[in-house]
Formats: C-alpha cells, sequence, structure tokens
C-alpha cells in the first residue's frame, strides 16, 4: 500500500501513473482541501475533484480541471441573471457538488462522501482529505487578502504575494484515515503539487507533518520544478515571492528532513550533488508525465 499527499493536477497524473504501472500496489491519496470553498451554496472540493475526474478517465485534460465533454447551460443562466461567473461550474460538474452539499448537509463527513464519489465513478483509489474540519488557504497580496480561488482563479494567479495563511489549520483535526495511511504506506510519495499551497496545507494540520517525519526513510518526493519553471500553476513565482530558491533544491529545503528520497527531472541532473550533500537519496528520470512512457518511466523511479 502506497500513500499520495497530493494536490491537483500533479498529483492526479502521478496517481494515474502509479495505477497504470506494472503490479501497481493499492493506492492512498491524502488530499488538500485548503482550496475548497462554498459558492451558490455549493461545497466545491477542486482537488478532490480532479483526483476523482483523472481516475475515472472524466478530466478535462485541456484545462487540467472540470469533465470532459462538458456544457454551460446552467453558468450562462446564472451570468444571465447577474450571478457569480467568474469560477466556472460545468453542468455535468455541478451534479458532483450537488451530491457533495446534500451529504454533507445530512451530517456526512467529506471523507465519507468523497468514499462514496469515488465508488460511483470506479475509482480504485482511495481519497482521503487530510481533514473533515474547515481549511482555507489564503493570500496576502499587493490587491489586499484574497480567498484561494479568488488569488488563482480570479486574478489569475498574477499578483505578488507576500504571505500564505492557510485559516483553520491550528484547530484542524487531521483525518483517522488520512493518519493512518501515513501509519500503514509501506512507501509515502509527496505528489509534484504545489509545495507552498497544496502539500503544505496538508503538513499543517496538527500531527500530519510528524507523522510524515517517523516515516522520512520511506518518503520519497518528486520535484514539481524542473529547470526552474511550474509545469503548471504558480509554484516557481510563489518560491519566489516567499523567498525560496526557484529549484528542485529550494522545494528539497522547503520540505527539510521530511523526506528521504528526491526525484528529480534530468534536466535538473546537476542539482543531484547539493541534493545528496544535504543527505538525501536521488533519483533522476523524467518526471514530465502524459505519455505513457515517461509515466511508467516516473512510476517506476517512485516505486523502485
Ligand atoms: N480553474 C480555473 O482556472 N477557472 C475556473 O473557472 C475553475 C473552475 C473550477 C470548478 C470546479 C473545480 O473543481 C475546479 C475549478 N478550477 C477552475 C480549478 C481550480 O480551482 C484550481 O486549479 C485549483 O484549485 C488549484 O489546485
Amino acid at each position: 500500500m502506497i500513500t499520495v499527499l497530493s494536490g491537483g493536477v500533479g498529483a492526479a497524473r502521478l496517481l494515474r501513473a502509479l495505477r497504470a504501472a506494472p503490479d501497481a500496489p493499492a493506492t492512498r491519496a491524502v488530499v488538500n482541501v485548503g482550496d475548497d470553498l462554498v459558492l451558490h451554496g455549493l461545497t466545491i472540493c477542486p482537488d478532490l475533484d480532479t483526483i476523482l475526474y483523472t481516475l475515472a478517465g472524466l478530466n478535462n485534460d485541456a484545462t487540467g480541471w472540470g469533465l470532459t465533454g462538458e456544457t454551460w447551460r446552467v453558468m450562462s443562466e446564472l451570468e444571465a441573471l447577474g450571478g457569480e461567473s467568474w469560477f466556472r461550474l460545468g453542468d455535468r460538474d455541478l451534479a458532483t457538488h450537488l451530491y457533495r452539499s446534500q451529504r454533507l448537509a445530512d451530517g456526512a463527513t467529506k471523507t465519507t462522501v468523497s468514499a462514496e464519489l469515488a465508488r460511483s465513478l470506479g475509482v480504485d483509489v482511495e481519497l482521503l482529505p487530510v481533514t473533515d474540519d474547515p481549511l482555507s488557504t489564503v493570500f496576502e497580496t499587493a490587491r489586499g487578502r484574497l480567498s484561494f480561488q479568488e488569488y488563482f482563479v480570479r486574478h489569475h494567479h498574477d499578483v505578488v504575494v507576500s504571505g500564505v495563511e492557510v485559516v483553520g489549520a491550528p484547530s484542524a483535526r487531521p483525518s483517522p484515515a488520512a493518519l493512518s495511511a501515513i501509519h500503514d504506506a509501506e512507501r509515502i510519495v509527496i505528489a509534484p503539487s504545489n509545495p507552498i499551497i497544496s502539500i503544505d496545507p496538508i503538513l499543517q494540520v496538527p500531527g500530519v507533518a510528524d507523522a510524515v517525519r517517523r516515516r522520512r526513510a520511506d518518503v520519497v518526493a518528486v520535484s514539481p520544478i524542473i529547470d526552474g519553471v511550474a509545469l503548471k500553476g504558480p509554484a516557481d513565482r510563489l518560491l519566489g515571492e516567499l523567498g525560496h530558491e526557484v529549484s528542485c533544491v529550494g522545494v528539497a529545503d522547503f520540505y527539510g528532513d521530511l523526506v528521504g528520497t528526491w526525484v528529480i527531472d534530468e534536466a535538473d541532473a546537476r542539482y543531484e550533488a547539493a541534493l545528496r550533500e544535504r543527505g538525501y537519496r536521488v533519483r533522476v528520470t523524467t518526471t514530465i508525465m502524459g505519455r505513457a512512457d515517461h509515466d511508467a518511466a516516473l512510476a517506476a523511479a517512485v516505486l523502485s
């Protein structure tokens, strides 16, 4: 059994690659919920849903979020009524948010609802929100304090950030299932997700970073920075704005003693020595996913 600490797109692609590997081990994902939001009265969990849709083969690969073959009739009607339409919810996607919101109103936890959705869509990876308590990542920016999705979607993550706070983290309780997934796993993988806004909110839930640190020898992390650049999203920009080196070494320094082995891209082979000097084992391979041979190589590096 392996456990993957997961944000959205990068984690979803890694999980897909791991599931496709020969003799793929059973897999659990401990998933960030810091970018969840309530909009139109609906609870939306972007990272959980990106993983769910990707593993179900339903993800819109062009956008990285939402469903393939989507239609937008409800959004158009909402826009005509003057409703909030900057955060786009497709007609098919809305069914997920309606289902989740009703189940939460019935008293079910996010953990339970995630398992129900995974079962309905035939997904065999256990999707475990890191906590069932409210968590929301907020940004201190040149335009004031912004919620995650205001920063990410409304302002296209094109605003200077001076600080990130995970509101709710100090009092959040890790879900028992997420903690066991870290305790019991043969291997823990940190996905190539944004360290600051996807993985750190998971680690800030009390008890989670300590649980990962105790398993350090079995923790393998995949760098989301390749040759100084993030393939998707603002990880590179945020690392720089918050004073970190924008490289796989900067990411390694950010996680510090939580990680035993780094998987870095061939384009970053020059950093191997610096990482070894810091006490890490290092595997160099392609980390750019989406091609079957690349996915297989990365999965092999993570699982070997
Ligand atoms: N990202 C966008 O750039 N624009 C959107 O309108 C948008 C809508 C959306 C709806 C549901 C969902 O699950 C995700 C959605 N995303 C959208 C993606 C998402 O908000 C971000 O990529 C993640 O939160 C970052 O991990």
